[in-house]
């Protein structure tokens, strides 16, 4: 094997190997050249090469966002690092590991007027769990070493970004084929954040309650999970909201919330005030189940997850600090089904809405409403679908998605900076069809996720372009001032030669007809990925998704 001869790069990688970390990101520069010539050599590691460190963190963060391990990111000295920051953010509040390791200047270079060099420790310090700056010099090593067990088993249990600096002196590319530090065992010493759970003044209150409300954001799959909520849900005191992302699925729980809550007069609104709010994963999408919760407040709000409790709704009364699982098998057991209509007017509602919301459909001119209605009944069974933010995210959550669909979509920042780089990472560690849903902007924002070898030929982008960010034609504010441009940045940019320049497939659709037409073969495999550029009326948009809205 060809090592660096650096030990700090020998001892970084070793602690990777030993927590079994898979894939590395690699970004060119000198200054990391002895964790490059490692990190690749190591029959261990999947090595990839990206150019742009932003696209490269957001790729990595695809990976990690699939696999649920953390992915090491390696790049150079300098400004290369901050641009990890966006997806280190995004990684953050979305609980997904990633170990950053940044090679830097020696200290004694560092604001002396080298190049390449800004201050780079701790340069995350509000959005890293953790952050270990290595030292170097031999007096350190037992020092270094315990940074690094911090570092590695902060991102692996507590799910979430950490940054390892480490400097390197020249010479940089000198390498041996000894290993010169000891094998690295892993220690599973757990942090613990496991609670002692002692459910019985809850479940008093749970079953003296005829309004329970649980609402489910973001979450990996979970077959274990979905049958706990539908077994909960046998409870007709017991309404299950879900967004897109949580990727749970059953017939008594309502998937469209703002579909739901939009026509609510206040006497309906105060019919759905629950008593009890039970929250479980990640961000909640829906604005409006924010702006209702938090104006018709529950008595009490728990939240179940190991790490945090956000007080989204302004009333968080508890926090039980365990895995939603783990709570459920415990509850479950002592939960009793309470006689109430609290369900059952849910879910007349929710029939009510799907019978305006499919008669509207129907008729409805082409738009970005009428593009999902089409597209979202095409994507294959099984396909991972990623989605992009601003409206594309809000208007998927007004669909029944096909449940067999895996949904992913970065809410932890709700940035449009990365959205493409991620779903190419996430396609990476998936053997099915990845199906990539992006508006215009937050594309064209990240086309160099393009620049990029390892995308797979099964991958499909559906860009809706209308011609601006058209999220602010609709969102109250923009269309009242004077310079809505500045909002909506209207452009007439095609996707065409970014295709013929990174070998994409491309395809083209104005109107329904030529959609339908071109989703036809779509998905089919060809040697090639594709993308699907859908032209849309930007001025008719908002005026469709408001007639939506008003017909509901
Ligand atoms: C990095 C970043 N910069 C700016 C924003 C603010 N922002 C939210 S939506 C949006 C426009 C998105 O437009 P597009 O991707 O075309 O989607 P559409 O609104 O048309 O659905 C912008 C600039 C953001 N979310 N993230």
């Amino acid at each position: 094997m060809i090592y660096s001869k650096k030990k700090l790069s020998q001892l970084v990688i070793e602690y990777c190997i030993a927590y079994q970390i898979e894939h590395v990101i690699i970004s060119p520069g000198s200054r990391n050249a002895p964790l490059t010539i490692g990190f690749t050599n190591h029959s261990q590691i999947k090595a990839y090469s990206i150019v742009d460190e932003r696209c490269a963190a957001f790729f990595a963060l695809g990976i990690a966002q699939q696999t649920q391990k953390p992915v090491a990111l390696v790049c150079t000295s300098g400004s290369a690092l901050l641009n990890y920051y966006p997806a280190v953010a995004e990684a953050f509040y979305s609980d997904i590991p990633l170990i950053v390791i940044s090679a830097d200047r020696p200290k004694h270079l560092i604001d002396i007027g080298d190049g390449q060099t800004i201050r780079q420790e701790n340069v995350f310090k509000n959005h890293s769990l953790y952050n270990a700056n290595i030292v170097d010099d031999e007096r350190s090593m037992n020092e270094n070493t315990k940074q690094l067990k911090i570092a590695v088993q902060t991102a692996i249990q507590k799910k979430g970004p950490v940054h390892i600096n480490i400097p390197f002196d020249e010479p940089l590319y000198e390498t041996t084929n000894k290993l010169l530090v000891k094998n690295i065992v892993s220690e599973n010493n757990i942090i613990e954040t496991k609670q002692i759970l002692n459910l019985e003044e809850y479940v008093s209150l749970w079953n003296d309650s005829k309004k329970k409300l649980v609402l489910v954001g973001a979450h990996f799959p979970n077959k274990n999970l979905q049958a706990q909520l539908t077994e909960l849900a046998k409870d007709e005191s017991v309404l299950v909201l879900t967004e897109t992302t949580s990727n749970m699925h059953h017939p008594s729980f309502i998937i469209s919330i703002d579909k739901l809550i939009f026509p609510l007069t206040d006497k309906e609104f105060k019919k759905l005030q629950p008593d009890i709010l039970l929250t479980l994963g990640g961000m909640i999408v829906s604005k409006k189940v924010k702006q209702f919760l938090r104006r018709y407040k529950p008595k009490h709000h728990w939240h179940i997850d190991v790490k945090n409790a956000l007080d989204t709704y302004h009333c968080l009364t508890h926090h039980f600090r365990v895995k939603d699982t783990a709570f459920f098998d415990n509850f479950l057991e002592l939960a009793k089904p309470v006689k109430s209509d609290y369900q059952k007017d849910g879910l007349t509602l929710k029939l009510k809405r799907k019978e305006k919301h499919d008669q509207f459909l129907t008729s409805a001119e082409f738009s970005d409403l009428k593009v999902f209605d089409v597209v979202l009944d095409t994507i294959p069974n099984n396909s991972l679908l990623q989605l992009g933010n601003s409206s594309i995210i809000r208007y998927s959550q007004l669909f029944d998605i096909n449940n067999s669909l895996i949904v992913f979509c970065n809410r932890g920042t709700s940035g449009i900076d990365g959205s493409t780089s991620t779903a190419i990472g996430a396609s990476c560690v998936t053997n099915n069809r990845t199906v990539f849903i992006t508006g215009d902007i937050s594309f064209f924002y990240d086309s160099n996720a393009l620049w990029n070898n390892y995308i797979k030929n099964n991958f499909r982008i559906i860009l809706i372009n209308n011609g601006g960010g058209g999220i602010f034609r609709f969102i109250p504010g923009p269309s009242s001032t004077n310079v809505l441009n500045y909002f909506e940045t209207p452009h007439h940019l095609s996707a065409k030669q970014l295709c013929e320049m990174f070998q994409f497939e491309y395809c083209i659709a104005k109107n329904e007809n030529e959609l339908k037409q071109e989703l036809r073969n779509f998905y089919q495999d060809e040697n090639t990925a594709k993308l699907l550029e859908v032209f849309t009326p930007s001025t008719l948009n908002d005026e469709m998704l408001k007639r939506y809205f008003n017909a509901l």
